[in-house]
């Protein structure tokens, strides 16, 4: 039996205001000490290089206080696209140990690819929530010269998930591992990855120096982790048999929404600096319709992920089924439909909603990914909530405030207690919490 979940009434109580300007200045704190002067560490420990997603967010929090530096994060991380558009999820830098973590620059061997930049970096990509942050800086503080400078990157990462990543022809984009999703140990990749044949693990984990083995993926899970990405390495990354070739080809609903609302604030971009914003609108409109005719389950009140190599949905409520939230042209009545969802089975009313529904079978209050509350999925919900139903939007942000005030910014949280777990200063912890408190 699992604790209930906190209940909404009484509603957390917000610090004093003078603890808010103490809890902005920590958040700088760990910005500050995370920068490492071109680009931000998730962790100083356990993440010590750049990572994808993890810079988005990071600038979205740097936006309303350091925007220059905001700006350098994501210009760091485009000087490191491929000629193909991909925006790989790592970008190595080359004053950390190749020990620091693994599995490294020497894993990867992006070097030995022609389509790939001097830095040395993963193959694999994350959520293209880059987009959003972009027009998030610009509005904190305008500069069309980096619009105009960083469209046409943009605009190739969405172009090679367009061409190279819709696989099946429904029109949705393809996650070729857990890891770019960027909820890697979620359950619903438990169905697919027990297909993928698990390899030797050659090299030594360096994540369970950090954090304890009870909150990390198995080791199995690690040897199915590192088979499928030696797989791909070693088919030079590329794309064009993926439903032949790969052994972990899914639809995921969080890439899909990012990559939509990156269309929609590409239309915005575009608008400003006098290209034409309306491509990206239809680009938007349709991937929001693919996402409704192939993952909405409307029994379920959520999108679910598909496994394209089976055909099969991945029948398990992941918070990614939510995120779709942050589409602009989400029709009212499925948006009501997830926000009825958020609220009965992931307890939305206690402000934070867990990574996986607290109901079900997989459920692991502290191990990652599996349940606890990430503040970056928080963030979304709070995203795509803002216009939808303000007072629940203020609630998750309440909460995001609340629990980084209790707990620090850990990377994960109990969400029935609010402990933290995972590494201690973690970035985007930070970064989302001052976007919020900037937004209040
Ligand atoms: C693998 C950096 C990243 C996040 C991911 C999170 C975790 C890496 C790992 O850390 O993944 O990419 O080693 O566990 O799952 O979302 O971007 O913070």
């Amino acid at each position: 039996m699992t604790a209930p979940l906190r209940t909404p009434a009484p509603r957390p109580q917000l610090p004093l205001v003078h603890d808010l300007e103490e809890l902005r200045g920590e958040a700088m704190r760990v910005l500050a000490a995370n920068w490492a002067g071109t680009h931000t560490v998730p962790s100083r420990t356990l993440y010590p290089h750049q990572w994808s997603w993890d810079s988005a967010f990071i600038a979205i929090g740097n936006a309303s206080w350091v925007p220059d530096r905001a700006r350098r994060e994501l210009l760091t991380l485009f000087e490191a696209q491929w000629r193909d558009g991909r925006v790989p999820h790592i970008v190595f830098s080359p004053s950390v140990p190749d020990e620091a973590y693994f599995p490294g620059p020497g894993f990867w061997r992006s070097h030995e690819v022609p389509a790939a930049p001097a830095a040395s970096t993963s193959g694999i990509v994350q959520p293209p929530v880059h987009a959003l942050a972009v027009w998030r800086i610009h509005q904190a503080a305008p500069d069309r010269d980096f619009l105009r400078a960083i469209y046409p990157r943009l605009v190739a990462q969405q172009e090679y998930l367009r061409t190279c990543r819709r696989p099946a022809g429904d029109g949705l984009l393809a996650i070729v591992h857990p890891w770019e999703s960027g909820m890697d140990n979620s359950p619903a990749w438990d169905e697919p990855l027990a297909a993928v044949p698990a390899g030797p693990l050659r090299d030594k984990r360096r994540d369970l120096t950090h954090v304890g083995a009870d909150e990390r993926p198995t080791d199995l899970d690690y040897r199915r982790y590192t088979a499928l990405a030696a797989a791909y390495r070693d088919g030079g990354y590329r794309d064009d048999r993926l439903l032949d070739e790969h052994a972990f080809v899914v639809a995921d609903p969080l890439i899909n929404a990012a990559y939509g609302a990156a269309e929609a604030a590409l239309a915005d971009i575009a608008a400003e600096i006098g290209a034409d914003p309306y491509p990206h609108l239809e680009q938007a409109e349709a991937v929001t319709r693919a996402m409704i005719d192939h993952l909405f389950d409307p029994a379920r009140g959520l999108f679910l992920a598909r496994d394209l190599l089976t055909g099969k949905a991945l029948l398990v409520d992941s918070v990614a089924g939510l995120i779709p939230l942050i589409l602009p042209d989400l029709p009212a009545d499925v948006a009501d439909r997830l926000i009825d969802t958020a609220i009965t089975r992931f307890g939305l009313y206690a402000g934070l909603p867990p990574s996986y529904a607290p109901g079900g079978p997989a459920f692991e209050r502290s191990r990652y990914w599996r349940g606890p509350a990430w503040i970056n999925t928080a963030w979304l919900v709070w995203h795509g909530l803002r216009q939808r139903r303000e007072a629940l939007a203020g609630l998750v942000a309440e909460s995001i405030v609340q629990v980084t005030a209790e707990s620090g910014f850990r990377e994960y949280f109990d969400p029935f207690t609010w402990e933290g777990h995972g590494c201690a200063d973690f970035a985007w912890s930070a970064a989302l919490t001052l976007d919020v408190l900037s937004a209040r």
